[in-house]
């Protein structure tokens, strides 16, 4: 259904540029100007999404539950708050190598993992841990004795994240895991995808097309 989508306002689009390109085509300056303006847009018309999120079909599971209000669906129900009280945490008993684990609806290509610590008191029991991407239940990606270091900016004090960077890994899980014996709770844990935005390049290109009857009028 999405590549029908895509394929439905591909064509739309092309035809739009077509129409543009044959109406000013001897304008240089328009030909630079929507070149210009047609980089800009390839880069502003993608989104991020986070496709752990149970919002978008992430389905989440851990090592044992140390209360029954810190079950695995509140590390990836879209709140980062890493206030215990704030009832947004995931939670598991104290436990050699204990795991948090998002299966994701579809392998995804991911670029980005964030993991949001707890805040307000025991953020140090995260370090060292092992944050990793895994297809088909092989590790793909990994990143292994970190010490949780806050370099994601929140508004919000009570955010606290650490984000990892890779080159579109395709994954259909991510996981958190200690590389000791401790407790692990998780404010939240996500991972992203880069996905084109149809609707913010088209509205883009009808930009364009305003600026080119502007020049064509002169
Ligand atoms: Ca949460």
């Amino acid at each position: 259904m999405q590549f029908l989508l895509y394929l439905l306002v591909g064509s739309v689009f092309l035809l739009i540029l077509w129409k543009l390109i044959m109406s000013v085509k001897n304008c240089f300056l328009f030909r630079a100007t929507s070149a210009s303006l047609f980089l800009v847009g390839a880069v502003l018309a993608s989104a991020q999404t986070n496709v752990a999120a149970s919002a978008n079909g992430g389905v989440a599971s851990q090592s044992s539950v140390w209360n029954a209000a810190n079950t695995p669906d509140k590390g990836n129900d879209g709140n980062r708050n890493g206030i215990y009280a704030a009832g947004s945490m995931m939670h598991t008993n104290s436990e050699f190598g204990a795991w948090y684990k998002i299966d994701f609806a579809t392998a995804t290509s991911i670029s980005q993992v964030n993991v949001f610590n707890r805040t307000e008191s025991e953020s140090g029991r995260l370090s060292p841990f092992t944050v990793s991407l895994s297809l088909n239940g092989s590790v793909v990606w990994s990143a292994t004795n970190q010490t949780f270091a806050q370099n994601i900016s929140d508004p919000n004090p009570n955010v606290s994240g650490m984000s990892f960077s890779m080159s579109n890994i395709l994954a259909d899980s991510v996981k958190v895991q200690l590389d000791r014996t401790n407790y692990l709770h998780l404010a939240e844990l996500e991972a992203y995808e880069v996905v084109p935005e149809p609707a913010s390049f088209l509205a883009l290109m009808a930009g364009v097309g305003v600026l080119a009857r502007r020049r064509k009028s002169k």
